[in-house]
């Protein structure tokens, strides 16, 4: 017999997308260290689109147009660009009815290879439940796409996706049968008493402490900073809360 209610699915790798079948779902994706973070403060700040592109040429093309351009490569902004990938550079800067041309090393990737599913939203810790309360009145089946580092497994974009987890089945009648999506949830309550300390020997952690920007980590794991649901329309991110 099959399960009532809407399925959550965790996928821990772009390189893993294509095993997954998004035509008809919702796909979250998430590079909460730092992309999908800055892109949700860009927003909150004011930004009319964002276009989010794989490389920097592509980025610093969209400077003719008029665009502000931003750029991060192993963790600092790149130079010649307006932004990098700080959420705190999206704050200190006018971004009212800006369009904005990103390019990052794993998120704005991951966004990208989910263009074609149902629908692409952009998830971080700083949106989540304003995202799981729009995501829960959808009537849709969700995919949650860790951004990753590189292809590889990471630990924070794996949490995230745990919360998701944890709100959607157990608030919104959601059930899951996908193991990544139980273990993701089952690390999110263990480490959710404290995720900046949890995350202490992760790999991002480290190459972002390398920088010494901890104050970037500890601000992307804050929950419930803005409403903000940027979803993908086209080639350009918008929020649909605006
Ligand atoms: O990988 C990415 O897309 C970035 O978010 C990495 S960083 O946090 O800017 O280093």
């Amino acid at each position: 017999m099959q399960k009532a209610g809407n399925t959550i699915e965790v996928c821990f790798s772009p390189a893993l997308f294509g095993l997954f079948d998004s035509k008809d779902c919702i796909v979250v994706v998430a590079d909460v260290l730092r992309a999908t973070s800055s892109i949700c403060v860009a927003f909150e700040h004011g930004a009319g689109r964002i276009v989010p592109v794989e490389t920097t040429e592509e980025s610093m093309a969209y400077r003719n147009k008029g665009f502000i351009v931003a750029a991060e490569r192993k963790g600092e902004m790149v130079p010649g660009f307006d932004l990098g990938n700080s959420p705190f550079s999206f704050m200190s800067r006018d971004l009212k009815g800006k369009t904005i041309a990103l390019t990052t090393t794993n998120g704005t990737r991951a966004i990208r290879a989910a263009a074609g599913s149902y629908k692409v939203a952009i998830g971080s810790f700083l949106n989540i439940s304003a995202l799981c309360r729009w995501m829960a009145g959808e009537g849709k089946n969700v995919i949650c796409l860790c951004a990753g580092w590189k292809n590889k497994f990471n630990l924070e974009d794996t949490l995230f996706a745990g919360a998701v987890v944890s709100y959607l089945t157990g608030k919104a009648g959601f059930y899951t049968e996908c193991d990544s999506a139980l273990a993701a949830s089952h690390l999110y309550e263990k480490a959710k008493p404290d995720l900046y300390n949890f995350l202490e020997n992760s790999s991002h952690r480290k190459r972002l402490q390398r920088l010494h920007i901890e104050k970037d980590i500890a601000y992307c794991l804050t929950p419930d900073q803005t409403s903000v649901i940027p979803v993908l329309e086209g080639d350009f991110l918008v929020n649909l809360n605006s």
